[in-house]
């Protein structure tokens, strides 16, 4: 997916666990940030953020394979921190204990809720539901936390009404959807259209 994008695409990539090895390989084939799910607390987080970093602030490995063939922003190796974005899912009920800990991180740049595990984990009756006070209360943790230690935030969801309401909440970023979501979605208002029609005549 990366060599597909035009290079002055900012590309995010979500690694499927806090694994060193994934976060590297994501960077060197040309993501510009890396998102981290699940992780629990601070240690945890100040682990990803060294495999994303070279030393002396982390333990990244040197090889830009890819990365350093791409013309986006000149000179890869010097200016790879300053054009990095670090992100780390809050959708643990663990994280949300040591949610000021975590956001106080060196290195972390984005606090990213996944309102779907988070509901899971604090064992609400429904997921991703914007109006449980629980989970309400656990958003606005993750906002003050973020807004204390100077981190972004960004959030997921799949109903408009939410995007709308994550936003007016104050996160930075509402990502919104899923490839697959969004062309399911498609494919029902076409098929809906074609009965339309289909049902006219
Ligand atoms: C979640 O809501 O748990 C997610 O991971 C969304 O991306
Ligand atoms: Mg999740």
């Amino acid at each position: 997916l990366l060599q597909a994008l035009p290079d002055e695409t900012i590309a995010l990539v979500r690694i499927p666990w806090n694994d060193p090895a994934a976060a590297m390989k994501a960077l060197d084939a040309g993501a510009d940030g890396v998102i981290c799910p699940m992780v629990n607390n601070a240690t945890e987080v100040h682990s990803f953020v060294e495999a994303c970093q070279y030393p002396p602030n982390g333990v990244r490995s040197f090889g830009p394979i890819r990365r350093q063939f791409l013309n986006k922003r000149g000179d890869y190796f010097a200016q790879a921190r300053e054009n990095l974005l670090t992100a780390v899912m809050i959708e643990t009920s663990q994280a949300l204990e040591d949610i000021d800990a975590i956001a106080a991180t060196e290195g972390l740049d984005l606090l990213f809720v996944g309102p779907f595990d988070l509901s899971v984990s604090l064992q609400r009756p429904e997921r991703a539901n914007f109006k449980d006070p629980v989970l309400l209360d656990a958003l606005q943790k993750v906002l003050e936390a973020a807004k204390k230690h100077g981190k972004y935030t960004a959030i997921f969801t799949v109903q408009e009404a939410d995007a709308k309401f994550a936003a007016e909440l104050g996160f930075n970023m509402v990502s919104f959807s899923s490839d697959i979501g969004l062309y399911a979605q498609t494919i029902k208002s076409v098929v809906h259209q074609l009965q339309d029609i289909i049902s006219a005549k």
